[in-house]
């Protein structure tokens, strides 16, 4: 993949100045995954590298391809006849190219039946090629060798986004840090990568440069059930970065590491990949029995007491309503 250096300069902080947080994936590892020194570093440092053209896009196409099944068949489902023979003709005279299938079924699916994407969203997490991405050889060598150990788990909650145009309240809009979701590791990588390019209108993660070096942060657990961090000090130390990205391109980030999602404000669904790796020889974790929430029930709050800031969770209506508020 080419890159220019427009692409390179794109990375924008809300303060308007520019920052490189991507690399070719071909300068920073080699064949194998293995992580030049640079990379090493960068990671280290900045808790955040976006890697581009890690993937080949075809790779990712074969999921995009599996989604759109699924759409489909969701689609199917809802569909009136006269519905479907006028999808199915469109299709038909459409020259091949001509069309994002995925995210005219998505948008159609969703002003049909918003709730069957909801189907499609839990499926997806579930299909062999979603699994294969997160499984890829080249990628597990590079998370081993950040991480320091051959010994590692891919959290059982992958995440497969399917963010609207337009609709945010799915959004993870709050600044968090990963690890209160999906705990199992202390030490642990997070991979991001879309099936469609994100423009900086499409909402591209948002990401504190080196927010990680703070480790486990005071976290507030809200209303609704959301871990949000909660140091007053964090936007004053820590530079926020969104990256445009393209199909094969790969958002790198640590466990701890702050972020945020940012709203899509184009005029396609956002689809993108979440994978979480966990370091299973960590020694507290381990101690711990790597506790998890989504396989073990085990919460947060019950392991980490100490790093909790404030549980809201059965607070009254209108404390919740106060909680809106104040977060608006
Ligand atoms: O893709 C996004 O919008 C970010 C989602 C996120 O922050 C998360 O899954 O932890």
């Amino acid at each position: 993949m080419t890159l220019t250096a427009s692409r390179l300069a794109q990375s924008v902080t809300p303060h308007g100045q520019g920052t490189e947080v991507a690399r070719r994936s071909t300068d920073m590892m080699d064949d194998q995954g293995i992580p030049s020194e640079e990379l090493r570093r960068l990671f280290s440092e900045r808790g955040c590298v976006v890697l581009q053209g890690f993937f080949d896009p075809y790779e990712i196409q074969r999921v995009s391809e599996d989604m759109e099944r699924l759409v489909r068949t969701q689609l199917r489902q809802c569909a009136s006849p006269a519905y479907s023979q006028r999808h199915r003709e469109s299709y038909i005279r459409r020259k091949a190219g001509d069309i994002d299938y995925l995210a005219e079924g998505t948008l159609a699916l969703a002003q049909r039946e918003r709730g069957r994407l909801a189907a499609v969203y839990d499926a997806a997490m579930k299909l062999v090629s979603t699994r294969r991405i997160g499984t890829d050889s080249r990628l597990v060598r590079m998370v081993q060798e950040l991480m320091d150990t051959p010994l590692v788990a891919i959290g059982n909650n992958i995440i497969v986004r399917i963010d609207l145009p337009g609709e945010e309240r799915f959004l993870f809009d709050h600044w968090h840090q990963d690890y209160p979701y999906a705990m199992g590791s202390r030490r642990g990588v997070v991979v991001w990568t879309p099936l469609r390019s994100v423009s900086m209108d499409a909402g591209p993660v948002e990401v504190l440069l080196g927010s990680h070096r703070r480790g486990l942060l005071p976290t507030e657990v809200r209303a609704d059930g959301h871990f949000r961090a909660a140091d007053p000090k964090l936007l004053e130390s820590c530079l926020p970065i969104r990256q445009p990205v393209e199909v094969g391109d790969v958002v790198l980030f640590d466990i701890m590491t702050v972020h945020r999602s940012s709203p899509n404000r184009s005029a396609a669904p956002r689809w993108t990949l979440t994978y979480r790796y966990c370091d299973m020889e960590h020694e507290a974790s381990a101690r711990e029995g790597w506790p998890c929430f989504y396989r073990q029930g085990r919460h947060f709050t019950e392991i980490h007491p100490g790093a909790v800031a404030s549980d809201r969770r059965n607070e009254s209506t209108s404390e919740r309503d106060a909680e809106k508020r104040e977060q608006v």
